[in-house]
């Protein structure tokens, strides 16, 4: 979708915009599933980055020490129960800049995506930064997903990170997609923003060929010691703007309602629900931080009457479109 599209679609009344989104939804997803992810941080702290929203980079005095790569065996464990918890995706992240072929932590990354996709989940991980190399290597080990999120526009990443670049985030999800692994890409409101970064954020992703299989949507969690601590959250009604424009710029894209759902009332969820969201993570904690208690949300999805969604029998990665070009247009 091209700015002056999505700009429209902002700049509609909040009920013409979520009629439109639910439409949209409705064709592409009639089953009323949600679908449950686990996420687990293999490798928490002590990143070499300087993200000023994250609680892992070294570089600012959070509450989160650093840790080793955890045990394939504990991964394992964490894995299973998953998936008998009813996750149809288990998603391993590592604070880490990236992975590099040849190293002893990514033969060891290799070996657990190894064991774990025996399991038949989805399995997505998010370790930083690709190269060809290391993308075909995650590929054929079993990750049928990765994520990788640019987070904002490439004018406000710049005051966000200074140690990598928003053009190193495409050249990784290019690799990624070349590779075969399905993208999942989205971003981060509430990190001092302007809504038109929001808005580019949602266009670049949508010009992706093929659009990313998934979308992460999160709300900035402040983390003391960061540089977004006091960071003010999102007003309720942007964020259910921002689900729906996603949901029709990228109409098969499952559209997860991220982090920050602890933040939010039921209520406020629903309504994401109902503009367009089919996706959360799954589990009382997201990388180092909180999320609702599993119980609560089987409740909620039974209260609307949404059920989990099924285990995903096609674990392929969606396909390009010929007649679009594969690169996204950065204006
Ligand atoms: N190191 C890898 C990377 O940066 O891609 C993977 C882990 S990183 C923590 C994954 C994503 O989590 C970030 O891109 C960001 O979108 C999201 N995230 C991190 N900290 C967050 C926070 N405090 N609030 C909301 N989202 C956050
Ligand atoms: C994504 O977009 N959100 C997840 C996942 N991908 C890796 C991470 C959310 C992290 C929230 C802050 C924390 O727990 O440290
Ligand atoms: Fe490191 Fe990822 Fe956190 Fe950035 S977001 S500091 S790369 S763990």
């Amino acid at each position: 979708m091209q700015f002056d599209e999505i700009q429209a679609l902002y700049d509609l009344p909040f009920f013409d915009l979520i009629q439109k989104s639910r439409k949209v939804h409705e064709a592409h997803w009639p089953e009323n599933e949600v679908q449950l992810c686990t996420l687990l941080s293999i490798k928490t702290g002590g990143c070499s980055e300087d993200c000023s929203y994250c609680a892992q980079s070294a570089r600012y005095s959070t509450s989160v020490e650093a840790e080793r790569l955890m045990e394939k065996e504990e991964i394992m464990e964490r894995a299973q129960l998953a998936r008998e918890n009813g996750s149809t995706r288990f998603c391993m992240g590592a604070a880490w800049k990236g992975v590099r072929d040849g190293t002893k932590r990514f033969d060891q990354v290799l070996d657990i995506v190894e064991s774990v996709s025996e399991l038949g989940m989805e399995v997505c991980t998010t370790l930083g930064e690709l190269g060809p190399t290391e993308a075909e290597k995650l590929k054929e080990a079993g990750v049928t997903a990765y994520n990788h999120n640019i987070d904002t526009s490439p004018e406000h990443y710049k005051n966000i990170v200074s140690t990598h670049t928003f053009e190193d985030r495409l050249n990784t999800l290019r690799h990624v997609q070349d590779a075969g692994m399905s993208v999942c890409s989205g971003g981060i409101l509430g990190l001092g923003e302007k809504t038109e970064d929001r808005l580019k954020m949602l266009e670049i992703l949508s010009n992706f060929n093929p659009q990313p299989e998934s979308v992460p949507i999160n709300s900035l969690v402040p983390i003391p010691g960061t540089p977004l601590a006091e960071e003010q959250g999102v007003d309720s009604f942007e964020v259910v703007r921002m689900i729906a424009i996603a949901r029709i710029a990228i109409p098969t894209a499952k559209v997860r309602l991220s982090a920050g759902r602890k933040q939010m009332s039921e209520e406020l969820q629903t309504l994401c629900f109902f503009a367009g969201a089919n996706s959360i993570f799954y589990g009382d904690k997201l990388l180092t931080t909180g999320n609702p208690q599993s119980e609560a949300d089987l409740k909620l999805l039974e209260k609307l009457g949404l059920s989990p969604q099924k285990p995903n029998r096609d674990l392929s990665a969606p396909d390009a479109e010929e007649s679009r070009p594969l690169e996204p247009a950065l204006s």
